[in-house]
């Protein structure tokens, strides 16, 4: 085997009860989508991984409800979940379904191998049978009051309110979810998984796990702490993968036992698809060379990072995940996320009236990587209106339509570079690098804000040169100008890639390149590929704008999802939060006063800085103020600003800052507070 690090990459497998939403997405499936493309990009040895869950009392609840068959259940929705994930350009290498025969072979022999090396344990148990539907009541078939926080509804396997693990008998007031009856206690059987027996193991490798998420950490320390007991892997079912035992050929595989070997018979499948059926065994049997990374949602963390990497241990020979990155939760304009109330988005509803790009954009520059993240309408449109249209389309725009139009469609030759160009060709590199390194760590938004940094800086490029000047006064400089930026708009193609596919190649046809995108090394990011006299193809415009309308639409209907039932009790207002409140000697320690701006220039390798020179009246103070993006330094000579002028100093950069300036932001929008008349520097606010 090759000694190159190879890169398997899986997202979880969406349970096939329904259709994907927005929180699907920014948990575990744009985040992977994302870093495989990259790493094709960077033309690394890569797989990615998915495919429906298909098994569980999720499936056959809804089963029920909708009136169907299970199976008809999980084929609707395998076609829907692959479309939408199509359509949003989810570029899995096979999304398989874990009804496959496939699959059913590879978990019955995970079972029996675990089974033959003495890692299950038979073992009468107590559980709940319902009389009336004459069956066991496995994990969601049992609802009742939570014993830990008291709350209703809670699940026979967890509680969705606390978030606790739970077993069925330890509910309070337990019903049949189906009939509503109480259940009666019955004597069955059941396979045991030993987790126990793995437990340091376990810690020693989550221990060895130095670059994984703290959230990923704590959690799995919690378990620990708790001690982790064996587990029941099969179920009184006849919904999904039987058991392999003459003794329990009634029952199934627990789903959360199978789903994740899923990635295994997803690989196999793929491997057969290609023709090289032993092909799989390259990643999941060389434990040496392969990363194996797993992308899921919080929620997710006990069976990816704990229980499948027990079974694979037990089973010996496979690779353990090199990485878990979870994601915490997406919120919508301010609330949780709830399917059964529909208030949610839904892709499929997304995708019929906006583009892909625009949400993947969205939600990579805010990811819940490290805390929940909210979603909102108003956010989305002025992301796209304002970042993808105005700065990003906008530079694509203007740089093509200006070679169309003064040098008849094909770039002009470069002449001797300047001070500003040579800056441009230097932040392509970096750029380059720095969003390559982010996604290594998995820092999507860091990634997105630092590609968009660099649209935003071609944009700003294209402003400062004034190539509509320099076209009659020094039409080499124009060239060059123009050369530049169509070799921006190249490197910008393959560094939006990742985040904007359907962009990006539409970019590569605009730029009239052969080949795909896909085609491009990531390393050269920043280097100048496009010849002279290179003819351009078609411009059409990559943005448009989206209009109020559309998004108040979308708005009012979540408000309408919410009307629609009880809702939660509003939060305390902070208008009489007494505890927010402040006196008028606390508010009067802050010193405000006017000041004029004397001179600014920006800090020198940062975008977002700007060093100012204030006079106060009987000093001039110095400031740092993260203003650069909203403020070209000339226009703010002159200007009176407040200040806040009794902040003790700080380096900001390595800059000692004296002060602090006011302003308000706005969306994106960043306005500095001035006075309303002009006023003497050194006056106090009050
Ligand atoms: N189907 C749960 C979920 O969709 C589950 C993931 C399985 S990953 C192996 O959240
Ligand atoms: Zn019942």
């Amino acid at each position: 085997m090759s000694k190159k690090t190879k890169y398997l990459v899986t997202s979880a497998l969406p349970y096939a009860n329904g259709p994907i939403h927005l929180g699907h997405l920014a948990g575990a499936y744009l985040p992977g989508d994302i870093f495989v493309r990259y790493c094709r990009l960077k033309k690394r040895d890569v797989i990615y991984m998915c495919g429906t869950d298909e098994h569980g009392v999720p499936i056959t609840i809804t089963a029920e409800k909708q009136g169907k068959t299970p199976q008809e259940v999980v084929d609707y929705y395998y076609q829907d979940i692959k479309e939408s994930f199509e359509k949003f350009g989810m570029s899995f290498d096979n999304f398989s379904r874990t009804s496959r025969k496939i699959h059913h072979e590879t978990a019955q022999d995970f079972f029996l191998t675990l089974y033959n090396k003495g890692y299950m344990e038979k073992k009468s148990i107590q559980q709940f049978y319902c009389e009336h539907d004459r069956m066991f009541l496995a994990d969601r078939y049992i609802e009742g009051t939570c014993p830990y926080c008291g709350a209703e509804g809670a699940r026979g396997d967890q509680c969705e309110n606390c978030g606790k693990w739970l077993e069925p008998t330890q509910l309070i007031n337990p019903k049949c979810k189906i009939c509503g009856n109480t259940p009666v206690i019955k004597e069955t059987f059941h396979y045991f998984f030993k987790l126990s027996q793995f437990q340091s193991r376990l810690e020693e490798w989550i221990n060895s796990k130095k670059h994984w998420r703290e959230n990923v950490v704590n959690f799995c320390k919690n378990w620990f702490k708790e001690g982790l007991e064996d587990r029941a892997v099969t179920r009184d079912l006849t919904w999904g993968v039987p058991v392999p035992l003459e003794d329990a050929k009634d029952k199934v595989l627990y789903v959360w036992f199978e789903a994740p070997i899923g990635y295994i018979s997803a690989t196999k499948e793929w491997a057969q698809q290609i023709g090289q059926p032993e092909r799989w065994k390259d990643y999941w049997l060389d434990t040496e060379n392969t990363k194996l990374i797993h992308f899921i949602g919080k929620d997710n963390i006990v069976f990816h990072a704990l229980i499948f990497p027990a079974m694979l241990m037990g089973y010996e020979g496979y690779v353990l995940p090199d990485n878990v990155p979870a994601n915490e939760f997406l919120n919508l304009e301010g609330n949780k996320l709830s399917t059964s109330r529909n208030y949610a988005v839904w892709l499929r509803d997304y995708l019929q009236k906006f583009d892909p790009d625009s949400l993947r954009y969205c939600l990579a520059i805010n990811m819940p990587e490290t805390r929940d993240a909210d979603f909102s309408w108003r956010e989305f449109q002025a992301r796209h209106n304002n970042e993808l249209a105005d700065i990003l389309g906008n530079f694509v725009n203007r740089t093509l339509t200006f070679v169309h139009k003064y040098f008849d469609g094909k770039v002009p030759p470069r002449g001797p570079l300047n001070e500003l160009d040579q800056e441009l060709i230097a932040r392509m590199k970096t750029a380059g690098q720095e969003v390559g390194e982010a996604l290594d760590r998995f820092q999507f938004k860091e990634a997105t804000r630092r590609f968009m940094d660099l649209a935003r800086f071609a944009n700003k490029y294209f402003n400062d040169s004034e190539p509509w000047k320099t076209r009659k006064t020094d039409p080499e400089r124009c060239g060059t100008t123009l050369n530049l930026c169509v070799q921006a708009t190249y490197n910008l193609a393959v560094l939006m890639e990742p985040f904007l596919p359907f962009t990006a190649a539409k970019v590569w046809k605009m730029l009239n390149l052969p080949g795909t995108v896909q085609d491009a090394h990531w390393d050269r990011i920043g280097e100048l590929p496009i010849a002279d006299q290179h003819p351009l193809g078609t411009v059409e415009i990559l943005f448009r704008k989206i209009e109020d309308a559309a998004i108040e639409a979308e708005i009012a209907r979540l408000k309408q999802a919410l009307e629609g039932e009880p809702q939660p009790e509003p939060e305390a207002s902070t208008e009489t939060d007494d505890s927010a409140m402040i006196t008028i000697e606390e508010f009067q320690k802050v010193q405000l006063k006017s000041g004029r701006v004397v001179a600014a220039e920006p800090v020198p390798k940062s975008d977002r800085l700007l060093k100012l020179q204030v006079d106060l009246g009987r000093e001039t103070r110095q400031l740092v103020a993260g203003i650069a993006q909203h403020y070209q330094p000339e226009e703010l000579i002159g200007k009176t600003v407040i200040v806040v002028a009794n902040l003790k100093p700080a380096k900001i950069r390595g800059v000692e800052s004296q002060g602090m300036l006011l302003a308000v932001k706005d969306g994106d929008r960043l306005s500095l507070l001035t006075t309303d008349r002009p006023v003497s520097p050194g006056k106090p606010v009050s």
